[in-house]
């Protein structure tokens, strides 16, 4: 399908790392728009960003769970922002960041004003867990859109990426327009078009937010 907007690619070039943060009260002015990355550690959130923007190493990716540990904001001009949260649920952390990881997740998605938006990343070889529940039932009465990217799909045929798709949009709220979800490859670029074409709508470039 046709890109409703016209040359999707040049509004991420811009992106530059912006800041870290590894508290609430050091994220850059909530003014403008974000979309934000979430999901466990490993399931690709960093390489997510890095294939939207067009870039190979702008967000740093690690094999080792649990690398990103702060969240990084990723600047696109025109106070939009995407922002790469650290990751949830690796058995493997450390009590210590794993009690300072949780509530800097959860708040920066309770208090984030600027928020538009959560791309939750999940590698499509796995069955939805609670926790990816616990996010898309968040967002629900939030009316917070959330847009699942099943990622690694390379590592599927064609076939089994499809079916992995569609157990998992089974497994979602039905009849929710907020509430979508793709495969997605960061190394072939499977699905990295839709993808940037749903954070695009988010962010709304060209508009400015109401005043709050
Ligand atoms: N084959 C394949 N590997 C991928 C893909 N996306 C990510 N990976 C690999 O998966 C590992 C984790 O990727 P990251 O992007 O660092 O994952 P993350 O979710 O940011 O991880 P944390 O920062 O630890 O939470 C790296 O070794 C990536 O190269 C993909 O689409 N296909
Ligand atoms: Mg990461």
């Amino acid at each position: 399908m046709q890109s409703p907007i016209k040359n999707p690619l040049s509004y991420f070039q811009r992106a530059s790392f912006l800041t870290g943060a590894q508290h609430i009260d050091s994220m850059p002015p909530d003014h403008g728009f974000e979309a934000a990355f979430v999901g466990r550690s490993n399931s690709g959130k960093s390489s997510s960003i890095n294939a939207i923007v067009g870039r190979r190493a702008l967000a740093r990716t690690s094999k080792t769970p649990g690398r990103t540990q702060q969240i990084n904001f990723f600047d696109l001009g025109e106070e939009r922002r995407l922002v790469d949260l650290p990751g949830y649920g690796y058995a493997e952390v450390p009590d210590r960041l794993r009690r300072e990881w949780r509530p800097l997740i959860e708040g920066y998605l309770e208090e984030r004003r600027s928020l538009c938006g959560l791309i939750l990343t999940a590698d499509c070889r796995r069955a939805v867990d609670d926790l990816e529940l616990m996010i898309i039932d968040w967002c629900r009465p939030r009316r917070m859109p959330v847009h699942i990217l099943l990622t690694k799909s390379d590592k599927l045929s064609r076939g089994a990426g499809h079916k992995a798709l569609h157990a998992w949009r089974r497994g979602l709220p039905p009849g929710d327009a907020n509430v979508s979800a793709q495969l997605f490859s960061s190394l072939d670029k499977q699905g990295v078009d839709e993808a940037r074409d749903k954070v695009l709508a988010w962010l709304n470039f060209g508009q400015k937010k109401a005043p709050v």
